[in-house]
Parts: structure tokens; sequence; C-alpha cells
């Protein structure tokens, strides 16, 4: 009798679970919800790419250079004229395996790529589009390609897929300024949405288990959230363990990037170009940043973040309980720009020796003391980072920490430093030294890392 009973049980769960997942609806218990995004918690830190077709014009149009992805938008390119970039792109340096080692080698644990941005190309072989990379001179399925590199390295991929389109025929509202070339008679929402449908069949079927789909260009009319919700489910009954952001919906509330309420759709908000001033306790964000000023390649734009800035930030967001996702922007050659690459280097050479104090860390109270930010894990260690100044090639002789009560027993270390440091308890903080040899020779720049290990009780 008991066997037929658990049986019964765990059809009645699965039914439960598939037919929430046709509503639009995943239910999933906190202990299913927090198993789910364990492991993007833990990752902290992942690649944005945003490559296609607005590569080739690398940001300049009529004149003008200071174009991004949205250059077909912004420079109001005809459709007929922006199609031709199919036939221009061939991208003879791509190399999936170099790009992954990058990201990899940078301390990052995912990467999130643009299957399809605003423009409507896709950059892997759709059987429902033929606006394609298959209908270009290159005719290789990159994400294909990327997936297989990701495998090998052990690094998550994810794709970023917009929900506007600017191609589709079916898609409204179309741009103002080519209503007149491209009228809105004949068009059907509907359709268009069972055809975002179909690619996103094929991207969640046919590239193995992805991390994440980023979904973005929400914020249009004909874009709501109970379609989020019905897209969310839709996605989910494809690969349940997958996670996806708040922008599949229709909740998020501008750049600060947090939905209007906590049952909106999506498992994580999405601050872009900014970091919460504070934590955002019980809430998944990612802060998605560009180093310069553009998202999609710009040969002009010079605009870089220092890897200062950039280390600075990371370790920042790890102390709000964030996740930083750093943008690239491929050229149409598909090499990397050499500004970033620099940059991405010198980050890793950081995580090298800090990463600990970052990946698996959630947040502490006080986020931060005047230039000291703090992690900590799961065991009860503390890390207090300190952010240097622009001018502050070492780190200070002795560092003092007001919020971290010392116990007997505790340990600090400096990362990168062999041996542990002395402290003596002042007030309610400790006062760390640091030995000479490590202000002279720092193990690293831009911030330095403290471990304070307090025995288990
Ligand atoms: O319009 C897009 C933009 O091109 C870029 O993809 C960013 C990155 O998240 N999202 C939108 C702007 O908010």
């Amino acid at each position: 009798m008991k066997k037929k009973s658990v049986r019964f049980a765990g059809l009645l769960v699965i039914l439960v679970l598939s037919l929430s997942a046709f509503a639009g609806q995943v239910l999933e218990t906190q202990a299913q919800h927090d198993a789910r995004m364990q492991w993007w918690r833990e990752a902290r830190f992942g690649l944005f790419i945003h490559w296609g077709l607005y590569a080739i014009p690398a940001g300049e149009w009529g004149g003008k250079t200071n174009y991004g992805e949205w250059i077909r938008n912004n420079a109001e390119i005809p459709l007929p004229t922006y199609d031709k970039f199919a036939a221009q792109f061939n991208p003879v340096e791509f190399d999936a395996s170099a790009w992954v080692r990058m990201a990899k080698e940078a301390g990052m644990k995912y990467i999130v790529i643009t299957s399809k941005h605003h423009d409507g190309f896709a950059i892997f072989d759709s059987k429902v589009s033929d606006f394609d990379v298959m209908a270009t001179p290159f005719r290789r399925d990159i994400l294909k390609e990327l997936a297989a590199a990701c495998r090998k390295e052990g690094i998550r991929l994810c794709f970023y897929h917009s929900i506007m389109d600017w191609h589709h025929p079916d898609y409204l509202p179309r741009r103002p300024w080519e209503v007149r070339d491209r009228p809105e008679a004949g068009a059907d929402f509907e359709r268009y949405v069972g055809y975002m449908k179909a690619q996103l069949k094929e991207l969640l079927t046919d590239y193995g288990e992805l991390g994440v789909l980023w979904f973005d260009g929400e914020w249009e009319s004909t874009w709501t959230e109970a379609r989020g919700r019905d897209l969310y489910g839709y996605v989910r009954s494809l690969q349940p363990k997958i996670i996806i952001n708040n922008r599949v919906g229709a909740s998020r509330t501008g750049m600060e990037g947090f939905s209007a309420d906590k049952a909106s759709a999506g498992d994580f908000g999405t601050p872009e170009q900014t970091i919460p001033a504070t934590g955002v306790p019980g809430l998944d964000w990612e802060t998605c940043m560009t180093m310069n000023d553009n998202w999609g390649y710009n040969k002009n734009d010079q605009a870089w973040k220092t890897s200062r800035d950039l280390i600075q930030k990371l370790a920042d967001i790890a102390s709000k309980g964030g996740n930083f996702l750093l943008n690239i922007g491929p050229d149409a050659q598909g090499e990397l720009p050499a500004e970033s690459l620099k940059r991405l280097a010198e980050i890793g050479s950081w995580m090298q020796i800090n990463g600990e104090a970052i990946y698996k860390t959630r947040p502490v109270a006080p986020y931060k003391e005047a230039k000291t930010c703090f992690t900590r894990l799961a065991d009860g260690t503390v890390y207090a980072i300190y952010l240097a100044d622009e001018d502050e090639t070492r780190p200070p002789a002795s560092l003092m920490i007001f919020s971290q009560k010392p116990k007997p027993g505790t340990k600090i270390e400096m990362l990168g430093v062999k041996g542990t440091l002395l402290w003596e308890a002042v007030g309610q903080g400790m006062l760390i030294h640091l030995p000479a040899a490590a202000v002279k020779n720092p193990p690293c720049r831009y911030a330095w890392a403290f471990k304070i290990s307090v025995p288990a009780r």
C-alpha cells in the first residue's frame, strides 16, 4: 500500500509542476529555488558579450561616430540598408576557445552572449529565420562553438535574447521614423511571440544546459507582465534548472533594475550601469556594465574605465550581495578590443590572489567602512577589502576595522601574503598591522583583502 501512495504523491507533484509551468508560473519551494540559484550566487562574476552586425559599422554612420548596438535605430538606417551588413559579416578571427579561456582567466564563471539583440539578427543557426549567421559569408554557428568551449572549460553559457525586434515583420511597435516605409498593417504580434518562442526553443534544446536566459527589450507597450510570466514558464518548461532575469516581464523599474513587486516574473534584478547604494536583503541582483561607453563595438570609444575602478566595483558589488556582469564588444573580425583584454588580464591577476573574498560570499553589514568593504563566507569568515585611492600603490601600514568585534583566537591574514598578521583590539574593533614587506611589495594592486577567521565556538 505504502509504495502506491508514494508513487501517487510523486505523480501529483509532477502534475502540479507541469500544470503550473504551463500556466506561466513555476512553483518551487524555497529550498528548490535556492538550489537552482546556488551556482549563480556563488559565481559572483560573469562576462557579457554584445556581438552582431552592428560591429561592422563599429559605431560610425553618416559622419557621426558615437553609435553602438542601437545604430540602426539611432542613425535611422532603413532595413534594406542595414540588412546588407549580413553579406559583410565574416569574423574570421573568432576563436570560441580563446574567448572562453580569456573569461576564465579573468576569474569569470559564466558568459552571457547576445543570441539576438534588438536588430533581430541571430548569431546562431536558426531554422526559423533567414536573418541569421548562416545567411552570412561566415556560415558558422557561433553559439554552438561557444557552447563546446564553455563545456570544455567549465564555464556556464548563458544567452541574452531581446524581446524587442526591429527586423521581424510581426514585431510591434515599429520604429516611429520608419512607419512610412514599414507600415504596421498586417503585423501580428501573437505571430511574433510564436516566432520568438520558436527561436528560444532552438536555443534551449540545441546548445546544451544553459545557465541563464537574460531577456532584454521588454519595455515597449506590446510586452506585458502577463506575457512575461507565460514566457518565464515556457523557458523553464524546456530547461527547468535555468535562471531567468527580471526583464522577462514588464515590471522592471528603469535602470535601477529591480521589479515593482517581488512576485514579478524573473529570478534576479538587473541594475544597469549602476550599483545599488547598499545591499538589497532577500533579493538576488546583478549589475551589468560596459568597460567603456558602449555595449556593442565602437572603434572610436576610448572612454575606458580603469582596471582599478573595475576591480573595486567588483568588490563593492560582492560586498552588497550582487553579481557583476562586465561587458565586452568584439569587432567585426571577431577580435576582442585590446583595451578590454588588458583590463580583463589585470582583473584576472587580482582574482588569482583575492578570488576567495568574492566567490561564494554573502554580504555582511555594514556594507562599507570608509574605504573598506566586507564580504563573508557561510562559516563566518569575514573578508575586509581595502580599496586603494588612485595614487595609493601600497597598502597602509595598519588598518582599523571598526565593525568586526575581535574574539579570542581571531586569526587575520592578508591574501597573497604568507603568515598571520599582528592585530590588537581597539574599542569595539581591531587594528590590523601589516608586515613591512607586504607594504613595500604588495601582492597585488588597487585593493587588498584581509581574511578574518574566528575559531568555531
Ligand atoms: O537596449 C539595451 C542595450 O543595447 C544593452 O543591451 C543593455 C545591456 O543590458 N540593455 C538595453 C538598455 O537597457
